[in-house]
């Protein structure tokens, strides 16, 4: 739906790497890279059956205004789709249940650990979206020493026998890992995903869904024309959106084929040599962009789509809705913001839903500091800047019809917990983003001051993490306190020690360990307070940080 769909965008498209040091990948230009995509079935939908499993065997549809925005694979056998209406949803399948999917909050949550789970693994991962994720595994296959000699799940357009490896034994090692990583998605969040094996990330997407749901299908370099030549409208191109495919039309172009017969000077005439490029590319399945990992969001955003406001008093009570939540999230997220957002979408009946006009302007540092603080005040104060800049773009005393209002906080410090390069740090994030609001993670409102969640980040050498990484494997059991000693020594704990001491943890810390980082993250537990470990806990970070 546009709300959500808008919201999605807006926080993920800024969520783009603030930091040099994770960024080195394969070059994107080999023809040996080995990308995977993974995009979680019914997304929405999914998350609503853990928190309530007495939904699972029943068809759910998860609702955001008068439409379904996606169901269950229940609803589907019955005919229901993403994003049919509500009312047609219902005649296709009356017994539809349907859950209010607005509050983004739970989603969100899950689709973090998602990312934050695959970066414990594996550090180049690029978020999209709220349930897909790439990850660049061609370091991880080159590192296996066996090579496969069959794929795991499904080869695109090769059917029955096992498919010969051939020269192709990364792509079927990389088959071996995704379909390991979908175990572990699976076993530690209760999520069930597809994948997408190839060696870039166009086509890695374009094949992930061949088979739904809960599959995975890899794609050999020798039936990429294959792929292209049946995708059909210009629109399943990743990177193609409404503008670009209204632009490719008034060349005459609605298919990839179209696309990929048409001269490239003719492109590069219409869109410039870079895009030109970039679309003819496209069409071919051709990709050489990296997968880049994901930093802190450089932007917090939230908004809302609706028929009609055309009061000032109307906008300054969707304002301040918006506002009281977004100043919740903020406040969540530790860092303070310098700069105030507010975008609006007046009505056009002939460009519905690309209209967007913003304006700016920078926070005075006490208002931001009353943002992280949590102070109640806060919103009032943002929501007089937000008047202030909505009067620059609209005469409140003529008419006037606005469909949408955003407001975003932006030019954002690096994330807390951060130590060395005072670049973003990944996982701080994605700990502190994590919304206590009914989120299972232990409520972090009324915590007392002395038990506030605790952060630290490690930077670890090659030669740490390798030697850590050796002891670890020996190791099968480990308790809260030995993995807090063992980081505060920093000899014996290693990724999937920490896995596991997650797992013994539970919801009380958050753990993850790349090859250059460790980060930790423990949130507030009732029985920590009073407690001898709580208090070593903030000597060893005091001490680490
Ligand atoms: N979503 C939304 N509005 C849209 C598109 C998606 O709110 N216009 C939300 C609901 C989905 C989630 O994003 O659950 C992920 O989108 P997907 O397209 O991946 O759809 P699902 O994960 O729901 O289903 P599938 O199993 O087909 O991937
Ligand atoms: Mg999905
Ligand atoms: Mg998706």
């Amino acid at each position: 739906m546009e709300n959500s769909d808008d919201n999605n965008d807006e926080d993920e498209t800024e969520w783009k790497t603030s930091f040099t040091d994770f960024t080195v990948g394969p070059n994107p230009t080999s023809p040996h890279r080995v990308i995977l995509h993974f995009d979680l079935d019914c997304f929405y939908a999914q998350v609503e059956m853990i928190r309530n499993p007495a939904l699972r065997n029943v068809p759910l549809g998860i609702q955001q205004k008068y439409i379904v925005v996606t169901c269950n694979y229940v609803a589907r056998e019955q005919g229901v789709t993403k994003l049919m209406s509500v009312v047609d949803a219902q005649e296709k399948c009356p017994q539809l249940v349907l859950v209010k999917g607005e509050d983004l909050t739970h989603y969100r949550d899950m689709s973090y650990k998602v990312t934050e789970l695959l970066m414990s693994y594996c550090h180049l991962v690029e978020r999209l979206g709220f349930d897909e994720n790439y990850v660049d595994v061609t370091e991880m296959v080159e590192k296996r020493l066996t090579h496969c000699s069959s794929f795991e799940g499904h080869v695109y357009n090769r059917s029955g026998v096992e498919t010969n490896t051939g020269d192709h034994w990364r792509l079927a090692v990389g088959s071996h890992i995704a379909a390991e990583l979908r175990t572990v998605i699976c076993s530690t969040l209760g999520l069930t995903g597809c994948a997408g094996v190839a060696t870039n990330k166009l086509l890695a997407k374009l094949v992930s869904g061949t088979f739904k749901p809960n599959q995975q299908t890899t794609l050999l370099p020798q039936d990429v024309d294959h792929i292209m030549g049946h995708l059909g409208s210009l629109r399943r191109l990743p990177g193609v959106g409404h503008q670009t495919s209204k632009r490719l039309q008034a060349l005459g172009l609605v298919t990839v084929q179209d696309l990929q017969l048409f001269p490239l000077a003719d492109l590069v005439k219409e869109f410039g040599a870079h895009t030109g490029q970039r679309l003819k590319n496209l069409s071919l399945g051709v990709d050489d962009s990296p997968v880049v990992p994901t930093g802190a969001p450089q932007s917090l955003s939230d908004e809302d789509s609706f028929k009609k406001i055309s009061t000032t008093r109307e906008v300054v009570e969707k304002t301040q809705d918006l506002l009281t939540i977004l100043v919740e999230r903020m406040q969540k997220d530790g860092r303070q913001p310098h700069t105030f957002r507010l975008t609006l979408r007046r009505y056009s009946a002939d460009n519905k839903w690309f209209s967007r006009e913003s304006r700016q302007c920078p926070i005075p540092n006490h208002i931001g500091q009353k943002v992280v603080s949590g102070s109640t005040d806060a919103t009032a104060h943002l929501v007089t800047m937000a008047m202030k800049l909505f009067n620059k773009m609209v005469d409140g005393s003529a008419a006037f019809h606005l469909t949408l209002l955003n407001v975003c906080f932006t030019n954002l410090p690096p994330a807390r917990g951060t130590v060395a390069s005072g670049k973003g740090a990944i996982t701080s994030f994605f700990t502190l983003g994590s919304s206590p609001r009914n989120s299972p993670i232990p409520s972090q409102t009324n915590v007392p001051a002395h038990s506030h969640p605790i952060s630290l980040t490690l930077i670890l050498t090659p030669h740490l993490f390798k030697s850590i990484q050796t002891l670890f494997i020996k190791r099968n059991s480990l308790n809260c306190l030995l993995l807090f000693k063992t980081i505060g020594t920093l000899g014996t704990v290693g990724p999937y020690c920490l896995i596991q001491a997650q797992k013994i943890l539970r919801r009380k810390a958050s753990l993850v360990c790349t090859e250059r980082r460790l980060n930790v993250r423990i949130l507030h537990n009732k029985d920590m307070d009073n407690n001898k470990t709580h208090q070593k806990l903030i000597s060893l970070t005091r001490v680490l940080n």
